[in-house]
C-alpha cells in the first residue's frame, strides 16, 4: 500500500470554472471563421493546450490556415478568454475546493498546481489562491500538455515526492490518462467523473471528503486498482 503525501490540482474545471470561457472565447474564434463549433467540439479541449485546441477546431475547416495565421487566431482567443477573465473573482472558486484544500493542509500534505494553462498565474490571483499552492506547474513550464505526465511529474519533482505518493485530480480525460502515465492515482471530477481508468471518481470536490479520496493509496499499475464511484 502507498500512502499518498501530495495532491496535484488540474486547474480550469476542477478548482475554477474557467472552461465556460474557453468554450465562450473558441466559440467567437469559430463564429468568426465560420467553423462548426459545439459544447461538444469543446469537450475535446479540456485539458489539451492552446495551439493543440486550435489544431483540433480546425479539423471541422473547409480550408487550411498558414502557421502566421494559426498563431493570430490562437493570439485573438486568448484577448477574447483574458477580457472574460477580468470578471473573475474568489466567488468563482468551485464548491467544495476551499475545504478540501484547508483540510489537506491541517493534515500536512503538500498540495500543488498542475495546469495545460499560461494562464494559470493571472486566475490564480483573481481567486484569491496565488499563495496557497507548495508548487505551481503550468503551460509555461512544459513542451508537451496533457495527456503526456510532464506537467504532474514535474509538479511532484518541485514538492520532493515520488509519483506512487501522488493523488492527481483531474476534470479531462486527457489530464486522467496524463495522471495514470505519470504513475499517478487520480480522482475524475466534472467531465471525467466515472472515467473507467481512474482511481475514483466524484461529481465535485464537495461530495467527496479527503478521508474518502485519500484512501485512493492504491498504485494504478497494481491489478486490484480500487475503483469506487462516489
Ligand atoms: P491557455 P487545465 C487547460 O487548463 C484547459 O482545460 C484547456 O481547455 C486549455 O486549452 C488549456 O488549459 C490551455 O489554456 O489557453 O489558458 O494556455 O484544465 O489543464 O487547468
Ligand atoms: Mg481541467
Amino acid at each position: 500500500m502507498k500512502k499518498i503525501k501530495a495532491v496535484i490540482f488540474d486547474l480550469d474545471g476542477v478548482i475554477v470554472s474557467t472552461d465556460e470561457y474557453h468554450f465562450q472565447a473558441w466559440k467567437q474564434l469559430a463564429d468568426e471563421e465560420r467553423i462548426p463549433f459545439d459544447r461538444n467540439d469543446n469537450d475535446r479541449l479540456r485539458g489539451v493546450s492552446r495551439m493543440e485546441s486550435l489544431a483540433i477546431i480546425l479539423q471541422k475547416s473547409s480550408r487550411t490556415y498558414s502557421a502566421a495565421e494559426k498563431q493570430k487566431m490562437a493570439a485573438r482567443k486568448n484577448d477574447i478568454y483574458r477580457e472574460l477573465l477580468k470578471g473573475l473573482s474568489p466567488a468563482d472558486v468551485l464548491p467544495g475546493v476551499t475545504s478540501t484544500l484547508q483540510a489537506l493542509r491541517e493534515r500536512g500534505m503538500k498540495i500543488a498546481i498542475g495546469s495545460s494553462s499560461k494562464n494559470a498565474g493571472p486566475i490564480l490571483q483573481a481567486i484569491g489562491l496565488a499563495d496557497v499552492f507548495d508548487a505551481v506547474v503550468d503551460g509555461n513550464h512544459i513542451s508537451r500538455s496533457k495527456p503526456d505526465p510532464e506537467v504532474f511529474r514535474l509538479a511532484a519533482q518541485r514538492m520532493g515526492f515520488p509519483s506512487e505518493q501522488c493523488l492527481v485530480v483531474e476534470d479531462a480525460d486527457a489530464g486522467v490518462e496524463a495522471a495514470l502515465a505519470a504513475g499517478m492515482s487520480v480522482l475524475a471530477v466534472g467531465s471525467a467523473n466515472g472515467h473507467p481508468h481512474a482511481t475514483l471518481s466524484s461529481q465535485d470536490l464537495a461530495h467527496i471528503t479527503p478521508d474518502e479520496f485519500l484512501l485512493a493509496n492504491v498504485s494504478p499499475t497494481e491489478e486490484s486498482r480500487a475503483s469506487i464511484t462516489i
